[in-house]
């Protein structure tokens, strides 16, 4: 197919999903338990603009002529890579389906994902909109099934060219080494984190209070780039404190379908069990518990919005990624010394910065060991950012052009300019 075709059909899969956005939203609210407002406002318009983006893509996709020692004619041409692997997570299954769905389409390739094991209700819609689109059939094809079975089949299979994976920092080690025993095929990890998010003294306390609040509370605390340390600036320690406390309290926690709610349940019963087991370990180390630190009512995996703070960071609560609606507040004093120890971790995925200051925004940027830097802002997403790890974070990055050459070969063409065979 032409690359000008690929791109027609891609806007107009974008156009049937901007068409069913309120049936995919409410698909993706039953499928995770995020409020709707959230599926339908935010992650399924970023669907469509991801679409978009990679629809614009398609036919400017191209190799170089490159100008070689000798009298030879040199030309790259960059191919399809082949059958893109990708395995995605639960947190956000739209999302994530078309971060790794669009550059591997635009790309020419054909496509194997498999949606999380709890979360596989809008992936099979989304490819039905696709077929509807008119995408070949075999083009893509979504496989319903859990980790260690179909997940592995995938990542070890000798026929799949290139896996993308989104999911734990172990489950990224299985894969990667899946990939390895079998073809060797490249692997792209995006894995956990353990974000800082750092507020200097001459923030405007409100402002950063909201702006950590939504860091870290956003979609249930399931999101690998979480804010989820929350270091202060001595001088406003207190009142940021206080403030972050009757924030979390005030959060609107529930029924996902109904309006106002900003907090549904845990993804699942392992997930809930192991946010409260992390809020456990929080009380144990002597962290102070400012509101929180329980389930909610008795039924379903709601959690209370918690907050903790006098948080060390040798505590496990400040090391490990809970992926839950729990806050953990550090402080500081210096800028070296909270650079030291933002970087700190075996996690790089992004880091936030909130001050009035460009001097220390500068200084920040460049010092922070992290695919993403938010100053003055946090989650800020779109289709031609790129996003990805540092350390344990990942391998790669996805989004915006980054994307592309994860899904293609590059073959160097060699020919003499006065071709003694002709
Ligand atoms: O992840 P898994 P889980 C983190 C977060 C969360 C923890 C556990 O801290 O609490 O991981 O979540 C597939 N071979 N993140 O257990 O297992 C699985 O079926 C191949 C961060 O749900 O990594 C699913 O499709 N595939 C993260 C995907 O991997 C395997 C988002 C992710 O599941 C497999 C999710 C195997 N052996 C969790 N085992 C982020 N970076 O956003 C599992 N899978």
């Amino acid at each position: 197919m032409t690359p000008y075709e690929r791109s027609r059909i891609m806007l107009r899969a974008a156009d049937l999903i901007e068409k069913n956005m309120e049936e995919l939203a409410a698909l993706e609210t039953w499928n995770n338990g995020k409020p709707y407002v959230q599926s339908l406002k935010s992650e399924v318009p970023m669907v469509v603009r991801l679409l978009h983006y990679y629809a614009g893509w398609a036919d400017k996709i191209h190799g170089l002529t490159v100008p070689g020692d000798g009298n030879y004619h040199i030309q790259t041409l960059h191919e399809p890579i082949g059958v893109a692997g990708q395995i995605v997570p639960w947190n956000f299954p739209v999302l994530l389906f078309t971060w790794k769905v669009a550059p591997a389409l635009a790309c020419g390739n054909t496509i194997v994902l498999k949606s999380a094991e709890q979360t596989p209700l809008t992936a099979l819609y989304l490819a039905k909109l696709f077929h509807e689109a008119g995408l070949p059939p075999g083009v893509l094809n979504v496989v319903s099934g859990y980790g260690p079975t179909a997940g592995a089949a995938l990542a070890s299979h000798m026929d799949v060219d290139k896996l993308s994976f989104t999911g734990h920092c172990d489950t990224g080690k299985i894969v990667q080494e899946l990939a390895a025993k079998s073809n060797l095929k490249p692997v792209t990890l995006e894995l956990g984190g353990k974000s800082p998010f750092i507020i200097f003294d001459d923030a405007d306390v409100d402002q950063a209070v909201e702006l950590a609040h939504f860091a870290l509370f956003y979609n249930q605390g399931q999101c690998c780039c979480a804010g989820s340390r929350t270091y202060v600036h001595e001088r406003v320690y207190d009142e940021f404190v206080e403030k972050a406390k009757a924030r979390a309290m005030r959060r609107i926690v529930g029924d996902p379908f109904k309006n106002g709610v900003e907090q549904g349940p845990q993804i699942d019963p392992e997930q809930f069990q192991k946010v409260l087991r992390y809020i456990r370990s929080g009380i144990e180390s002597n962290a102070t518990l400012e509101c929180g630190g329980d389930r909610l009512g008795n039924r379903g995996y709601f959690v209370q919005p918690t907050v903790f703070s006098d948080v060390t960071d040798d505590m496990l609560i400040a090391q490990d990624e809970i992926f839950g609606p729990v806050q953990s507040i550090l402080k500081f004093k210096e800028t070296d010394d909270v650079i030291r120890r933002a970087n700190k971790t075996r996690f790089g995925l992004a880091a936030g910065v909130f001050t009035k200051s460009a001097d220390t925004a500068n200084t920040m940027m460049r010092a922070l060991r992290a695919g993403t830097v938010w100053i003055n802002c946090y989650d800020v997403f779109d289709a031609a950012i790129p996003f990805g790890g540092y350390k344990l974070s990942g391998i790669g990055r996805e989004k915006g052009i980054y994307s592309l050459n994860a899904y293609l070969q590059v073959k160097a063409v060699v020919q003499p300019v006065k071709n003694p065979a002709w």
